[in-house]
């Protein structure tokens, strides 16, 4: 599992913490993948399409032997097994993925950009990100992402729902 990949999870549909939950546990049954650390959970306003409902974000660390676009892939069955339609874009979902960093590369191909190209903007992106690693670095930027924080507008809607405590990696997840 020689690679490393940070992965965005939101949900603002249904039982927000139960798809959490559920991409949490088919990441890591897939053999390929394994999650190595997981953020708190977070509150937040809807950012882009604003009237929908709160989202819950967090986001996971990875390790895997999968390349970029197959990670994609799977990223994508697990949207699927856990009943996303593609209605409105940046609109309500049940999950939804993103891959944010792999590695330490810069991607770009027709079916995904690494990192996220919106990444840096959203604080319901950073926040998460910058728990599990203070001083993340990303390829395409030269000073450290918590230094993009202060010129970040929606920060204070972005509200901790559910505290990771310790190292457990499923601390938050109960079954
Ligand atoms: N995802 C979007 C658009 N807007 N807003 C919040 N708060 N959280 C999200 O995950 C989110 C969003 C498109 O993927
Ligand atoms: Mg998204
Ligand atoms: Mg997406």
């Amino acid at each position: 599992m020689e690679n490393q990949a940070y992965i965005a999870l939101g949900s603002n549909m249904g039982d927000r913490y139960e798809y959490l939950k559920k991409a949490i546990l088919l990441l890591e049954s897939h053999e390929e993948i394994t999650v190595a650390n997981t953020s708190s959970i977070y509150e937040t306003d809807p950012v882009g399409f604003t009237d929908q409902d709160q989202f819950l974000n967090m986001a996971v660390q990875v390790s895997t032997s999968l390349k970029p676009l197959e990670l994609l892939d799977e990223c994508l069955k697990i949207e699927e097994k856990l009943g996303r339609k593609r209605e409105i874009r940046w609109g309500p979902r049940t999950l939804d993925l993103d891959i944010l960093l792999y590695n330490h590369e810069n991607i770009e191909t027709e079916k995904l950009t690494i990192p996220h190209p919106r990444m840096s903007e959203r604080a319901f992106v950073i926040l998460p990100l910058l728990e599990m690693d203070p001083n993340l670095m990303l390829p395409t930027m030269e000073k450290p992402l918590k230094t993009w924080l202060q010129s970040i507008p929606d920060k204070e809607g972005v509200r901790i729902w559910k505290q990771k405590n310790g190292e457990d990696v499923f601390a938050l997840i109960e079954n």
